[in-house]
């Protein structure tokens, strides 16, 4: 699905983050930079051990070991990757408090979105951030997601972005959220 918002669109679909070509990606990573999860493997596993190293050494001189706060999100070169750049960002782990994991999730999109921005980004592809391991639920995810997308790109000049949806039903219910949200 497309949707044009002022000269930008916004575009849903299915497929692997891993292998888009967009001048970024959205990593979501826990606060340690540490892998593990569904998409960060899928992402390190095609940017190389350079990415790897890369958060390593942002865990430790940046970061000084401290884990990055939920919402924030950090910078990093594709590496062997087919983008420009990496945002890794750390997403909401849901613990059904709605009011406060909705801000952080909200939160978290704005900040990859204003990262972007600085670094002259002008496509990007979003996975659905916290809605794996994190176990957001997708439907509250989504409307979240796609409100704080389509209010930003409704402020300006960004560019293009995109959902990469791991699966029909996941894709189904954001076409669902961006038709309600749209309305
Ligand atoms: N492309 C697009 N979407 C995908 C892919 C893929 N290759 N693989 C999975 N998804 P998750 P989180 C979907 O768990 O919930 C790691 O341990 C997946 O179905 O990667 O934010 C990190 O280090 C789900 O809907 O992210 C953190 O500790 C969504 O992407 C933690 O997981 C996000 O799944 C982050 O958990």
């Amino acid at each position: 699905m497309e949707q044009i918002i002022g000269n930008q669109k916004l575009i849903l679909e299915v497929g692997d983050i891993a292998e888009k070509q967009t001048d970024a990606i959205v990593n979501p990573v826990n606060g340690r930079l540490s892998g593990g999860g569904t998409v960060d493997e899928a992402i390190r596993r095609h940017a190389g051990d350079g990415l790897t190293k890369e958060l390593a050494d942002l865990f430790k001189n940046q970061l000084r070991s401290e884990q990055l706060p939920t919402g924030e999100a950090m910078i990093t070169s594709g590496h062997d990757a087919p983008v420009k750049y990496i945002i890794h960002a750390r997403g909401p782990v849901w613990d059904g408090e709605k009011e406060a994991r909705q801000k952080e999730l909200a939160k978290t999109y704005t900040n990859c979105l204003l990262l972007a921005k600085e670094h002259g980004v002008k496509s990007i592809a979003f996975p659905s951030i916290s809605t794996g391991i994190y176990h957001f639920p997708i439907n509250l995810a989504a409307k979240v997601a796609l409100k704080t997308v389509v209010e930003f790109l409704q402020e300006g000049d960004f560019g293009d972005v995109t959902f990469t949806l791991f699966s029909e039903r996941s894709y189904e219910v954001y076409v669902n959220e961006l038709k309600e949200l749209l309305k």
